[in-house]
């Protein structure tokens, strides 16, 4: 019987994708296998053979079994998460694992989920707080379970798009977040704990807004804010910048019709390029040469701009060209604005900045520099071409050509180019999940 267990515990770690699973300091010992076969047997012991193990799907904790230190006594005690299929009940228990007065592993209680898969696990000291989705319904739930008198308790229910943890007070504490649509608009909620299985849950609506474009996290002043790029039915963007004071969330972009004036196309997600902390919110603006195209339709100018609490304003931080497709930034020096239009291959999605001449049709106009993107395996051709590799990401390689002579005032050197080239990192900043497809 102890071998069948062992042979089934291994199965199924082969098949989980993070070895999170691991018991204060066990992963230095040699005895993991069989303290993680203990563990198993301690489930089944309890919940019976024919359970199913719960992965959680995104987040921190991806491991049917997270090994947390719940009472903060210093020993890690773990939480396995399972369903068992019935008729009557397909969502998700969490059973919560301790040892012994004899150190061996027992299922102590269980905790009843809020749907039929785990979307992500958060803890918050003592707390613990599980996103369940189900899968008829676009939208999650989250159920916080509070730590007290030795037991979890489930104290809140919500559903949620977006659940994450920030503090955003900046008074040191993080603060559960979650992000949905509510009516025509969406919602917000902060959870704090406020001490023994109690929370302050503040609250903030924006009345219009069809979907989550993006969101992320970033710095602002000593607090943490949630960016939040949300979708409209004019098929654009629009950012809200959100964060905790003493009275509660504020959302200080709509004031003065500051979140007006980041309206832009979609695709275009606030996120910090050049990773020093604080995001930057995308405003577009046409290139010289395409005013007459489309809304979504032309090359964009991106004004990179960030929020002053000092100010209480949007302030420009860089311009940039914001490539959606090939995923990077390449910010536009000072002498380059105004003078500088940009084409894109059709085909190839090269980009070639060229010296703006209203003479000429722009696939005329003298280029300065180009960049092109391709698979590791197919950059042979632009190297043959003259093209210099300029870097590289998991997936692409970025080369560059320099087309103008140095006597080009606008001609860029490599040291130039580098500096103002940021591959875009996707984890930065998550793009939303209900984002309308217009
Ligand atoms: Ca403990
Ligand atoms: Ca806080
Ligand atoms: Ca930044």
């Amino acid at each position: 019987m102890r071998k069948l267990a062992i042979l089934i515990i291994c199965l199924m770690l082969t098949g989980c994708q993070a070895l999170t699973f691991s018991v204060d300091g066990l992963l230095s010992a040699p005895n993991v296998a069989d303290e993680q076969s203990a563990i198993y047997q301690a489930l089944i012991e309890s919940a019976g053979r024919g359970i199913t193990l719960e992965y959680p799907r995104n987040g921190e904790y991806r491991s049917a079994f997270i090994a947390y230190d719940i009472d903060a006594d210093g020993e890690e005690e773990t939480l396995a998460f399972y369903s068992v299929s019935s008729v009557n009940d397909s969502n998700v228990k969490i059973a919560v694992l301790d040892r012994d007065s004899d150190g061996e592993w027992r299922s102590m209680y269980e905790l009843a989920g809020a749907g039929s898969s785990v979307d992500r696990v958060l803890f918050l000291g003592n707390d613990m707080a599980v996103g369940y989705s189900a899968q008829d319904y676009e939208e999650n739930s989250i159920r916080l379970y509070s730590y007290a008198d030795g037991v979890f308790e489930a104290i809140y229910d919500n559903t949620y798009t977006v659940l994450e943890k920030a503090d955003l007070d900046g008074e040191g504490r993080e603060e559960i977040v979650t992000v949905k649509r509510s009516g025509a608009g969406i919602e917000i909620n902060a959870l704090q704990a406020a001490g023994e299985v109690l929370y302050k849950v503040y609250g903030l609506a924006f009345d219009t807004g069809s979907g989550i474009g993006g969101y992320g996290f970033g710095k602002l002043g000593d607090k943490t804010a949630l960016y939040l790029d949300i979708a409209s039915d004019e098929s654009g963007l629009s950012t809200q910048i959100v964060y905790l004071d003493e009275n509660g969330l504020v959302a200080p972009l709509t004031l003065g019709g500051l979140s007006e004036q980041t309206r832009r196309p979609l695709g275009y997600l606030s996120l910090d390029y050049d990773g020093d902390g604080t995001v930057e919110i995308p405003v577009t603006a046409a290139f010289t040469g395409y005013e007459a195209a489309a809304w979504g339709g032309a090359e964009y100018l991106t004004r990179f701009m960030s929020y002053s609490p000092e100010t209480g304003n949007l302030e420009p931080e860089s311009s940039a060209y914001y490539n959606l497709s090939d995923g990077y930034i390449f910010t536009i020096p000072n002498r380059w604005l105004n003078l500088i239009t940009v084409s894109r291959d059709p085909g190839t999605g090269e980009l070639t900045f060229r010296k703006y001449d209203p003479a000429l049709i722009i696939t005329e106009m003298q280029p300065i520099v180009s960049f092109a993107s391709a698979g590791s395996s197919a950059g042979e051709a632009y190297i043959a071409a003259g093209y210099e590799l300029l870097t590289e990401s998991d997936s692409t390689s970025f080369y560059v050509n320099i087309r103008a002579g140095s006597d080009e005032p606008l001609v860029l050197t490599m040291d130039e180019i580098r500096d103002n080239f940021h591959i875009i990192d996707e984890s930065v900043f998550s793009r939303g999940t209900t984002t309308r497809v217009f």
